[in-house]
């Protein structure tokens, strides 16, 4: 009988990071089980996790290139996969330049320090990912604000959290684990909850604000103004370290917790509570989720939960909100040489516009979408989409579909055949974090690295990071021999090869407290900048402001009638993510169907029964959800998942105009972030009605 063998190595079925045992037999990966000595997880693994050798094995998963012939799929040698991938991008370079190249990708996967080396030494300025209003705009707008990404200090036991737009039992994001905010909860801190919806956390909380969705940035006003008014700041901090205090201040008293709660819905004296809580307990961390990005005020919410954290003392202090010293080894940003771009940064899209995403080196997805069907400001010809299935995930789902069709040569890199696959003329097949040697989470900001390292072999799929290092040769680049060469590189700093790494299996950066007092902030004036001397330059506001969505029941009373609710399109579940994992048995079984949650009040009003399709309508289109009724949300707001297309549906669609809420959400210009280009996916208005067709 063949031996068990035990490989070590790190989950990234979402943002990563968990260890995780892999029993290999024969070559075939049998059994995974929790790492008891992983220093970010402890031994738990969620479902994703642990489904993952029903996602490596699948059936349907794509093990070798593809090319499409005269409408169908043909198997092609990995040879000729790339000869035809550098034909076709030289070509379209030849004659519009490397700018009419996009490179995108989606949420973070690893794998963006060889993704953008690749774009830079390409010469395409044109990255597109989900940054835009997934946490590299948190970043980006800290870099501007205090210089870095304040991240919760679960390790230095905060006394309160305040849960801000965050559901990490479900989604353990960016460089959260749930189970880290579980401990900390566990151990006696005070919790309030900002969440339109009564989850399993709301009702755990101290206290819960139930705010309208999108109106963040205003209650952060409201919290700041309380503490503002009642001294309950940091004078120290604020004399010494904060640029911009006067105007600030004025910006802040200017507005009454009347309009405040106007605008959120929360009532006053609740919002007094929460912000003294928040103010007088020592040490307190803010614990940020996506959707206080996904609106036109990403940048400023963004800067205004910023100024909270600092104002109060609690920046860079132990169990505050800290900037995490990152292990000694060479960073993305090193690695993926964004120096080399030199003048073609200029030719960014949407760059003039949108210079913050310009700063941290992306496009707005609008940007791109238009470029290809108008050819302004001048044509994208060619893609290469790696981990991304944008006709799903992005906003305006149509505009989405008709770009992409477009595209003169697509190529795109995934495990499955997808929506946004089928569009393409090549597929190349990528490997799972089961088949993969790498330094993993590197990019976060949480101060570990940690050794991926390759369990299995799965027929002819190729980890991302090999994709672009061999196709970056092919196209005269410079490149290590193999992907292991890279890792050495990246651990060099800290004295380490790759296989060295790997039986260490992580390291940590050592912790230091209150930087700020020694090196100041990496701002211009090396103050937390809360009046922002880079956006004055850039000819914006320098203070931050609550800008009232543009589709919301404020903004276009004139809707109101025929679209009376509020859509919070985006509800995470446990087991998918976004829109992969429909195809996983264990996962879909437990959620079977797209769901729209909607309180039981609005159910009734609209003739709608538990578990009945529904019509979701917005004025961009319509999609069906099956009802759930859920009390804690109010009735004017209905909350539905995203990310559904439909695998078990065989024609090339596999649904993905039945059910996606994308088709609903918005990408005008109007509707985004003004610096950033966030898209507004969170707060549109729409109506529901029982589906008869079904
Ligand atoms: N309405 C609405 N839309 C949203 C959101 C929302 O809240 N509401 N959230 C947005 C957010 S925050 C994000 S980050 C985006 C995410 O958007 P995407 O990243 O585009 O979405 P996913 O479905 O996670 O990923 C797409 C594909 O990546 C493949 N994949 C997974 N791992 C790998 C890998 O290691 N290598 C390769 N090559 N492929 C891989 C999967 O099989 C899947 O088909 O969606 C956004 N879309
Ligand atoms: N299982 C699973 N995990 C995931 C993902 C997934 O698709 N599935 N996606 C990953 C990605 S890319 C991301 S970005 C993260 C995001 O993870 P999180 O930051 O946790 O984001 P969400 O789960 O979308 O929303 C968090 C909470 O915010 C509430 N919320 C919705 N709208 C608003 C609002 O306008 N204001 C406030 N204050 N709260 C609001 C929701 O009700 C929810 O309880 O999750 C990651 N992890
Ligand atoms: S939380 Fe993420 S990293 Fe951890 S087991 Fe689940 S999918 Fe894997
Ligand atoms: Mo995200």
């Amino acid at each position: 009988m063949s031996e068990i063998k035990k490989v070590r190595t790190v989950c990234r079925s979402c943002h990563g990071g968990c260890g995780v045992i892999v029993h290999v037999k024969d070559g075939k990966a049998v059994k995974v089980e929790g790492d008891p000595e992983s220093p970010i997880s402890r031994g738990s693994l969620c479902s994703k996790g642990l489904s993952i050798l029903q996602l490596a094995y699948h059936p349907e998963r794509i093990l070798h290139p593809l090319k499409k012939v005269d409408g169908n799929w043909k198997r092609v040698s990995w040879n000729e996969a790339l000869d035809i991938t550098v034909e076709n991008l030289n070509r379209v370079i030849k004659e519009y330049g490397p700018e009419s190249v996009v490179i995108g990708q989606g949420t973070g996967r690893d794998y963006e320090s060889h993704l953008y080396r690749f774009a830079n030494l390409l010469g395409t300025p044109n990255v597109l990912t989900a940054g835009h209003m997934c946490y590299v705009s948190r970043v980006g707008a800290t870099l501007i604000t205090c210089g870095n990404l304040p991240v919760a200090d679960y390790r230095g036991n905060p006394r309160c959290i305040v849960m801000w737009a965050c559901n990490p039992l479900w989604t353990n994001p960016d460089e959260y684990k749930g189970i880290d905010f579980w401990d900390a909860y566990k151990k006696g801190a005070k919790l309030i909850v900002i969440d339109p919806r009564k989850g399993f956390l709301a009702k755990k909380a101290d206290l819960w604000l139930q705010l309208r969705p999108g109106t963040d940035g205003a209650l952060a006003i409201g919290f700041l103004k309380v503490i503002i008014e009642e001294n309950l700041y940091d004078r120290d901090f604020v004399e010494n370290y904060i640029h911009g205090w006067g105007p600030f201040k004025e910006r802040i008293l200017g507005h009454s917790l009347e309009w405040v709660e106007e605008v959120t819905w929360v009532k006053r004296d609740l919002i007094v509570q929460a912000a003294r809580m928040y103010a007088n307990t020592k040490p307190a961390a803010i614990h940020w989720g996506v959707p206080t990005e996904q609106t036109i005020n990403c940048t400023d919410c963004t800067r205004l939960l910023t100024a909270l954290m600092a104002i109060t003392g609690n920046l860079d202090s132990p169990g505050g909100n800290v900037f995490y010293v990152p292990p000694n080894v060479r960073k993305v940003s090193d690695f993926a040489l964004h120096k080399e771009l030199g003048e073609r940064a200029k030719k960014r899209l949407g760059g003039e516009q949108y210079k913050l995403a310009s700063r941290v080196a992306l496009i707005t997805p609008k940007v791109a979408w238009e470029a290809i069907l108008t050819g302004k400001p001048y044509p994208l010809k060619a893609g290469l989409l790696c981990g991304t299935n944008p006709v799903v995930t992005r906003a305006n789902a149509r505009e989405v579909y008709e770009a992409l069709k477009r595209l003169e040569f697509l190529v795109v890199i995934d495990f499955f055949m997808t929506p946004t696959a089928e569009l393409a003329h090549l597929f190349l097949p990528a490997a799972t974090w089961l088949e993969v040697n790498h330094v993993a989470d590197n990019w976060k900001r949480h101060g570990f690295v940690l050794a991926r390292q390759k369990a299995v072999e799965i027929g002819e799929a190729w980890q991302d990071h090999k994709i672009f290092m061999e196709l970056g040769k092919r196209m005269g680049q410079m490149w290590w021999d193999t992907v292991e060469d890279a890792l050495d590189y990246i651990l060099e700093p800290a004295g380490l090869t790759w296989e060295e790494f790997k039986r260490i299996g992580y390291l940590q950066g050592q912790m230091e407290y209150y930087k700020y007092r020694e090196k100041g902030f990496s701002t211009p004036t090396g103050k937390v900048e809360l009046y922002s001397t880079i956006l004055e330059k850039w000819g914006r506001d320098p203070l931050p402001k609550y800008t009232e969505p543009p589709e919301s029941p404020l903004s276009r009373p004139d809707l109101l009638k025929r679209y009376p609710y509020i859509l919070n399109a985006g509800l995470r579940t446990p087991t998918f993510f976004h829109s992969a994992n429909r195809q996983i048995p264990w996962l879909r079984e437990i959620r079977p169907h797209p769901i729209v949650e909607i309180h039981p009040e609005t159910a009734q009003k609209e003739g709608i029964e538990e578990g009945m399709w529904v019509w979701i309508e917005s004025t961009r289109g319509k999609v069906r959800l099956k009802a759930k009724l859920n009390e804690g949300i109010h009735p004017k707001v209905v909350v539905a998942e995203h990310g559904w297309w439909f695998p078990e549906i065989k024609d090339p669609g596999h649904g993905w105009e039945i059910s996606n809420i994308n088709i609903l959400t918005d990408n005008s210009h109007e509707s985004m972030d003004p610096v950033m280009g966030a898209t507004n996916i969170r707060v549109l208005l729409c109506n529901i009605s029982p589906c008869k067709e079904v």
